[in-house]
């Protein structure tokens, strides 16, 4: 009977836990110690070598999961400084420890203090110095090295982000435009953790895109899974706002909402998030046009997609964001009938934004150049040129 219970709880138990495993894991603590210095001698006057640093090195095939992995039973702690001795009067310094972590890391201390950003592949950050070694003014005893504790912060460097209320058919996009299989159910927050597909184009372009938990109304207050996926969204080249043409109703607690008000919303939580993502180019996709009913709610609300700010007033002032969003692009599909001229369409349009803003910077860009130059170009021949008298 014991072992039948048991063997019953164990299963129970095994469920949830393998459940709320898939994804990736976008933040990690970590506790770090620099070396301690070597001992100097002082009847001679040496000097202990210092303590080995620690160091966080960005590299683009690493992720958080990996170093929690192979960091879980290890001390991280750099070596120690060698000592100063009659044959050798300058100790060795003590080994560097190196950490791998993914490129788009950012790292924090323990009071939130940002100590710097790996975007690029191998660049390095050293996170705690390793003790002084022993010298006179330490009275010849090698100092213990900086011990603190870390949090890396990863945000996806992916192209487009996606977003919608739960069960919009986010997952449903992703698997259908990559070979990424995100799971898909027809129940909301099926999606916990970010996951990454990559759209790959006949002329071997590929455009990366991050599937994101759903967010809902109240977000900002920490409902649902609150605001902290949306980091992953900041440095995305295009925000995909993906809704359901029926709306949503979360749970039968919560207001049933139309498929406006959830753009409306989720405007709303961006805007609570960081007003300037709402400046970043966005598309959207009306989905679920297969439902009954769509092509007449769909009429009904083109226009006003369109020009949210014009409507803005028909909507409950407790739902109205001040900064309205205003698209790139509006597309209807049925993501889960898989349409490959629908889907061709979306991923035609997509790379087309993306170029499109791209050049508009590299222009940009070119012309602040462009005169700067100028500008010292100017300078110069002012300071040089003979003066007109
Ligand atoms: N009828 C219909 N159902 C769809 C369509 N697209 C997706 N669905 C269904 O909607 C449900 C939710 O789809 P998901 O892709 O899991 O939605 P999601 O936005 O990722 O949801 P969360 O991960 O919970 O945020 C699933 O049952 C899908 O099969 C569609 O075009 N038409
Ligand atoms: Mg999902």
């Amino acid at each position: 009977m014991v072992v039948l219970t048991r063997a019953v709880l164990g299963y129970a138990k095994k469920i949830p836990r393998k459940f709320r495993r898939e994804g990736l894991i976008d933040s990690l603590r970590l506790h770090v110690t620099g070396g301690t210095g070597g001992s100097g001698l002082p009847a001679y006057g040496g000097l202990g070598g210092a303590g080995g640093n620690v160091y966080v090195v960005a590299e683009e095939k690493a992720t958080l999961q990996k170093v929690k992995n192979q960091l879980k039973h290890v001390a991280l702690k750099a070596g120690t400084g060698g000592d100063s001795s009659k044959k050798g009067l300058i100790g060795m310094p003590g080994k560097d420890l190196t950490i791998t972590v993914p490129t788009g890391i950012t790292i924090f201390d323990d009071s939130r203090i940002k100590l710097g950003e790996l975007n690029k592949e191998n660049t390095k950050l050293m996170i705690a110095k390793g003790g002084l070694g022993g010298c006179e003014q330490t009275g010849f005893c090698g100092l213990k090295g900086e011990s603190r504790t870390v949090v890396l912060d990863l945000q996806l460097l992916a192209d487009v982000g996606l977003i919608g209320f739960p069960n919009a058919g986010k997952s449903t996009f992703l698997n259908a435009v990559s070979k990424a299989r995100p799971k898909i159910a027809n129940y909301p927050f099926t999606t916990l953790r970010p996951q990454l597909g990559t759209i790959d184009y006949k002329d071997y372009r590929q455009i990366t895109v991050a599937d994101l938990p759903g967010l809902i109304e109240g977000a900002h207050i920490n409902k649902g899974m609150g605001h902290k996926f949306l980091k992953h969204i900041e440095r995305t080249k295009l925000l995909l706002f993906i809704v359901d043409i029926q709306g949503c109703q979360i749970s039968l607690k919560h207001d049933h909402r139309s498929c406006l008000e959830t753009v409306l919303l989720l405007n709303r939580e961006i805007e609570l998030y960081k007003p300037d993502l709402l400046e970043r180019p966005s598309m959207i996709i009306v989905n679920k046009m297969d439902t009954t009913g769509a092509n007449e709610i769909y009429e009904e609300i083109k226009p006003k997609l369109e020009n949210l700010r014009k409507f803005l007033s028909e909507f409950d002032e407790s739902i109205q964001p001040k900064r309205v969003l205003e698209f790139d692009d509006i597309l209807t599909a049925s993501l889960k009938l898989n349409k490959a001229d629908e889907i061709t369409e979306i991923k035609t349009k997509i790379r087309h934004i993306i170029d499109k803003y791209e050049e508009q910077k590299v222009t940009e860009n070119t012309e602040k150049l462009e005169e700067q130059l100028y500008n010292k170009l100017k300078r110069q021949s002012k300071q040089y040129a003979p003066t007109l008298i």
